[in-house]
Formats: C-alpha cells, structure tokens, sequence
C-alpha cells in the first residue's frame, strides 16, 4: 500500500497533473524492439499504478504513437547520421506533444522509444518552461553512455548516442528537415546537464565533456563515494532553484537488472541505486518531465519482464513512490 505524495512541485501549479506520451521508436538505432516498450510498460501496469496508487490525474491519448504520417519515404545518410530526416521528423512531432503537456503545466512522462527521442521531450520541455516562468531547465541524464556524439565524431551513425549534442547546441544543422527545427528556446545549457552512471563514453566525447567542464560521475564516483553522496553533488550543481528533466536510460542499470536493452554494459546501477535516484530527484520537488528510455522487451526475452519491471520501478519513483 502507498500512501498518495503529499509533497508540492516548486514549478508546477498542481501535484497531480501528469502528461504521458508513448513513443514507438526505434530509428536512433538498429535493433527493433524499443517501439514496443510504451505498450509493454503501459500493461505492466504503469500507468494504472500511477492513477490509482499515486493519485495523479494522466492524461494520455490512449496511443503508442508511430508518427508514421511525418516519416519520409526515402532516407539517406547524411553528415554520417543514420535515419536523419526520420529521427528529426518524430522528434520535432515529439517535441510539439511534449510542449502541449508542459504549457499547462503538467509534469510529463514520456515513454519511449530509444533514447534519440530525448531530443524531442527535452526540446519540448525547454520550451514550455522559458515560456511559463522564464528559467532554464536541468538535465539529469541517468546513463551507461553519454550519448554527447557530434555527427561528426560518432562511429556509428546511430543518432541516439547523439541527442545531448544537439540538445546542448555543440551539434547544429541547418537543414530544417534534420534538426533545424531546433531553435534556441528549445536547447538547454551545457553548466545545466549532469551525467550519472557512465561507464561507456567514446574517445570523442570524453573529450566533449572535459573541453565543456560538463559534470558527470561516473561508476567510478559512485564507487567512490556511494550514491547517496553522487545524487546530492549531482542536485548540488543544479542548485534548488532549477526545474529538472529526469532522462533515464534503462541501460545504467547492470544487464543483471535490465538485460533487455540494445547496448548493454556491465558495471552499471543496481535497481534500488536507479530507484535512488529518482527518488530524491522526486524529493527536490523540482521535478518537471521525465523519459523513460531504451527497454527492448524483444531482446533477451527471458529478462523482458525484468527489465519492464524495473523501467515501470523508476517512473513511480521518480512520481512519488517511496517505500515507507
Ligand atoms: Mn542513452
């Protein structure tokens, strides 16, 4: 039995209000599969548990969305990106839903989809928030990668190890069919992105994040000081003043929690450190949008049910769910 959270949001006018937004998308990167994660997480029972259990009032359309009315017929590489017009196309489409949830001021959850459509929720929410209170978002990007790549400097084309590049603005592209669309109001300042539980960051971006003094802590931080210290130099950098983006990235849980996911590293979080997390994320109170990302429930089908399990864990965490 959980009792309803009682705590009031700094940036949001009500406690209870949560938009959600399925995305079917799997084109950041190879595998197909994350496109049916927003379905298996949804009769898992999340957002029943969310309603009934946390009290929130969800609005949601009652769609796992495809976007297959934007996607272009014909799709070819450029500036080394796979999918570029595609990624862009549902992302932008992404970014308008995300808007409209965060403009009247509901918290909202977006359900993905690999983690490329960050760059729409976190467009979205950008935007909103500069127009309703005139402040810059946090990012808090829970993740075994840093997902930092320039099109530029990725090996392998995949556009979600790119979505805080163009996020911060280090990517830009003119072309408004391939993230051109993104406009100053929808980026989000590189003093106001943390990293928690990196344990995979390419030649490149390690490079990124030193040049641009990004903070990050990595599983060697957590290591060393323990969770429990990471999360509050991670919120002490952000500072209480801030309204903070949660995007989690199922895959900083160890394979041991979350298998089913499409670029899995050893050495991540534990469950309880992930539920952690967004516990005390939840705690600042200043929590306005969140993603869930990269469960494939069609790989490694035997931990499919495990890692739904521990994805739908940290939403209700990060909502308000506690233990006690
Ligand atoms: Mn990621």
């Amino acid at each position: 039995m959980t009792a309803p959270p009682t705590l009031q949001p700094k940036f949001l006018p009500q406690r209870d209000q949560l938009g959600v937004v399925a995305v079917g998308f799997s084109g950041g990167q190879p595998r197909p599969g994350t496109d049916a994660a927003p379905m298996a997480l949804i009769e898992s029972g999340l957002l029943d548990q969310v309603r009934d259990e946390l009290g929130y009032q969800v609005h949601y359309d009652n769609k796992v969305h495809d976007y297959s009315d934007v996607r272009p017929a014909s799709d070819p590489v450029y500036r080394n990106m796979k999918r570029p017009a595609t990624v862009s196309a549902v992302t932008e489409a992404l970014q308008k839903q995300v808007y409209e949830h965060a403009k009247e001021g509901r918290c909202v959850l977006t359900l993905g989809g690999d983690h490329s459509i960050a760059i729409g929720s976190i467009a979205g929410t950008a935007k909103a928030t500069r127009e309703r209170l005139g402040r810059e978002i946090a990012v808090i990007w829970v993740d075994a990668h840093a997902d930092i790549n320039t099109p530029e400097t990725s090996d392998s084309g995949n556009i979600h190890g790119m979505p805080a590049a163009f996020l911060t603005g280090l990517a830009r592209e003119d072309r408004k069919d391939v993230f051109g669309w993104i406009t100053d109001d929808m980026r989000i300042n590189l003093k106001k992105l943390v990293y928690i539980g990196l344990r995979d960051v390419d030649r490149g971006e390690k490079q990124i994040l030193r040049e641009h003094g990004i903070k990050a802590f990595s599983m060697h931080d957590v290591d060393r000081y323990g969770i429990g210290k990471v999360v509050e130099m991670a919120l002490g950098h952000i500072g209480n003043d801030t309204p903070i983006h949660l995007s989690f990235d199922v895959d900083a849980l160890d394979p041991m929690w979350a298998p089913s996911t499409g670029t899995p590293v050893r050495g991540g979080l534990t469950l309880r450190e992930g539920d952690f997390i967004a516990e005390c994320v939840h705690e600042t109170g200043s929590l306005i949008a969140m993603d869930m990302v990269e469960v494939n429930p069609s790989l490694e089908s035997q931990g499919a049910s495990e890692t739904i399990r521990a994805g739908c864990s940290i939403v209700r965490c990060a909502l308000g769910d506690t233990l006690l």
